[in-house]
C-alpha cells in the first residue's frame, strides 16, 4: 500500500539550522582586523545560498503510468531534507545501500530518522548545517530554502521523495559551490530519479516489497524516468548566492 509523503509543514514553510562548524565557531578570532573585509568573496570565508528546486517531472516528459491528480495520491515531492557538509558525509551515492534514514525519506517522505543521521554527523563534525523544507504539493511552485556552506562544509547535499512511488528519490550528492577557489554566484543542476534499494515496487503505487537486506542506490533508467532510454531530469535545482 502506498503511504503517504505527506510532510508536517506548510509548503511555504522552510526550516533552517544552523551549527557552528569548528571552523566557523573559531572564526575571524585571531585575524587581522583588515583581512576581514577582504576575504569576504574568498572561498576561505562562508557563504549563504538562496536554493530554488523547481518541478520538472510531468505527464508530458515522464508519461509512463504518470500519477493521477489527487490530493493526497497525485504527484508531488516530499519537503526536502539535507544540509551542507564536508567529503566525509554522504547522504547517497549510487552503489552504496541506504541509510535507515534514506529508506524512510525515500518510501514515505518522511524526515525521521535522516534528520537525526544529520544531526549526528554534525555533532562528529562532518556537517555544518541541517536544511529542510516542507513538501512541494503543487508542482507549479517550487520549494525555496537558504543554506549556508563554508570552508569546513563546502558540500552540499539535498534529497526529497518522488511521491508516491516505492522508493523512489530525487536530489543531488557532495556538489561543490567552489569554483577556481571562490564560491560560485550561481548554479543551476538537473536532478535525476534514484531507487532507494529499499523497497521492490516497480510502479508508482505498488504494495510495500520491503528489501532485505537493502540493495545499492541506483539511478532510475526503466519506462518511468528515461521513456526513450536515457534519464529525464525531474526537477533543477538553483544556487543563487546571496
Ligand atoms: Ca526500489
Ligand atoms: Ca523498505
Amino acid at each position: 500500500m502506498w503511504k503517504s509523503g505527506l510532510g508536517k509543514g506548510l509548503q511555504a514553510l522552510t526550516v533552517m539550522l544552523f551549527a557552528g562548524s569548528a571552523a566557523a565557531a573559531q572564526g575571524d578570532m585571531g585575524r587581522p582586523m583588515g583581512e576581514m573585509g577582504k576575504g569576504m568573496k574568498n572561498a576561505t570565508d562562508g557563504a549563504e545560498y538562496t536554493v530554488v528546486f523547481k518541478n520538472m517531472w510531468t505527464k508530458s516528459r515522464h508519461p509512463f503510468e504518470y500519477p493521477e491528480a489527487g490530493v493526497i495520491s497525485g504527484p508531488h515531492f516530499s519537503g526536502l531534507i539535507g544540509g551542507a557538509h564536508n567529503a566525509s558525509f554522504s547522504l547517497f551515492a549510487e552503489g552504496m545501500s541506504p541509510t535507515a534514514g534514506l529508506e524512510r525519506l525515500a518510501e514515505m517522505g518522511r524526515h525521521s530518522p535522516l534528520d537525526d543521521e544529520i544531526r549526528g554527523a554534525m555533532a562528529a563534525g562532518k556537517v555544518g548545517a541541517l536544511v529542510a523544507s516542507g513538501p512541494l504539493r503543487d508542482l507549479a511552485d517550487s520549494l525555496v530554502v537558504t543554506i549556508r556552506v563554508d570552508a569546513a562544509n563546502p558540500l552540499v547535499s539535498l534529497v526529497a521523495m518522488i511521491a508516491p512511488s516505492p522508493d523512489w528519490f530525487t536530489g543531488v550528492a557532495g556538489l561543490s559551490l567552489q569554483e577556481k577557489g571562490s564560491w560560485v554566484g550561481k548554479k543551476s543542476v538537473e536532478l535525476f530519479a534514484y531507487d532507494a534499494g529499499s523497497d521492490d515496487g516497480a510502479t508508482y503505487k505498488a504494495d510495500d516489497m520491503d528489501v532485505n537486506p537493502k540493495k545499492a542506490v541506483t539511478k532510475l533508467m526503466g519506462k518511468h524516468f528515461a521513456p526513450n532510454g536515457a534519464p529525464v531530469p525531474v526537477a533543477t535545482l538553483t544556487f543563487i548566492r546571496k
